[in-house]
């Protein structure tokens, strides 16, 4: 089925440590998700990129808290953003995961108005779940999940969030560097994790499974928030915080597959691909890969939601 795809760059590199995630978007188009899409037979329109807002707010009493301004104007911003997708799947290019603060509200937003939850996929090696005090770093890349479920009070710096993502519905794949303080948060709340340890064991396809039976069963969107640094390194060296042992080739590959079968995705993020650190290009073009494969590209067709039912 012809899918209505709107491409917004966020090229957001504030919340990150190291310079670099603002080429992002830039390097996916370079490396041709437009057509790579197009070609699917999916419809596509590349938006262009998303501004920050000029805001100057309050500071935090963590004053390891880094460029809090700026990163306060990409969260507006890209809050805003979403609502010229409502009828679209809009794929998020960032841009380091601070994004998320700004791309998961307006879905969240946007599934309210439809009437139906907002689910999201996590991938990532990090659970990104810390507030203004916990976290020690600084880089408020650390920080999205507490914003946009309201574990944390965020406000008066990010906007005071009318619809919040409920934990039940967040499922983290690929999680192998966990501070201390994320811990201790994730501990309290029904987030299902899956680590590396328990992708091991079990492989990844039966959280996924469970997951994507969940969002089905209840009519859910589905937003999908890939963070280059789920996979290994090895393959995708183009971010800033590389963590070994991620997810292989053919992990991720069979994660996009079983998205695409399931046709319960209605936007994504691609998230922390920083082009300064990849290797002629070859990270930019693996997320091209995946991101076709998510939307449609397989080898032989199979019957829509035939590979996890
Ligand atoms: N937990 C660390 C911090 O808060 C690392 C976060 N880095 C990420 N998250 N790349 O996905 O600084
Ligand atoms: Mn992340
Ligand atoms: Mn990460
Ligand atoms: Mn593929």
């Amino acid at each position: 089925m012809t899918k209505h795809i709107t491409l917004i760059g966020a090229p957001v590199q504030t919340g990150a440590w190291r310079r670099g995630c603002l080429m992002g978007p830039d390097a996916l188009r370079t490396a041709g998700l437009e057509a790579a899409l197009a070609e699917l037979g999916n419809e596509v329109v590349d938006a262009g990129d998303v501004a920050p807002d000029a805001v100057t707010v309050p500071a935090t009493a963590n004053a390891r808290i880094r460029d809090l301004d700026l990163c306060a104007g990409w969260v507006r911003a890209l809050q805003a953003a979403g609502d010229v997708a409502q009828t679209t799947t809009p794929i998020f290019m960032g841009g380091d995961h601070l994004m998320a603060a700004g791309t998961v509200p307006a879905m969240a937003k946007r599934a309210e108005a439809d009437g139906r939850p907002l689910f999201v996929l996590w991938l990532d090696a990090h659970s990104d779940i810390h507030d203004f005090s916990t976290t020690d770093s600084g880089n408020l890349h650390g920080t999205p999940v507490a914003y946009f479920t309201g574990l944390s009070d965020f406000t008066p710096q990010f906007p005071d969030l009318s619809v919040k993502v409920d934990t039940a519905n967040i499922c983290m794949i690929g999680l192998r560097s966990v501070d201390p303080a994320e811990k201790a948060a994730l501990a309290r709340t029904d987030i299902q994790v899956a680590d590396m340890r328990a992708i091991d064991e079990h492989g990844i396809a039966a959280p996924l499974r469970a997951f994507l039976q969940k969002v089905e069963a209840a009519n859910g969107h589905l937003h999908v928030s890939f963070d280059v640094d789920f996979l290994e390194p090895d393959i995708a060296p183009a971010v800033g915080t590389t963590v070994p042992g991620g997810a292989t080739f053919r992990e991720a590959h069979l994660v996009m597959e079983y998205l695409h079968d399931s046709d319960l995705v209605t936007s994504l993020d691609i998230a922390e691909l920083n082009p300064f650190m990849d290797d002629r290009g070859k990270t930019a073009r693996l997320m091209v890969d995946f991101v076709a494969s998510l939307f449609g590209k397989a080898v032989l067709d199979r019957p829509t939601r035939s590979r996890w039912t």
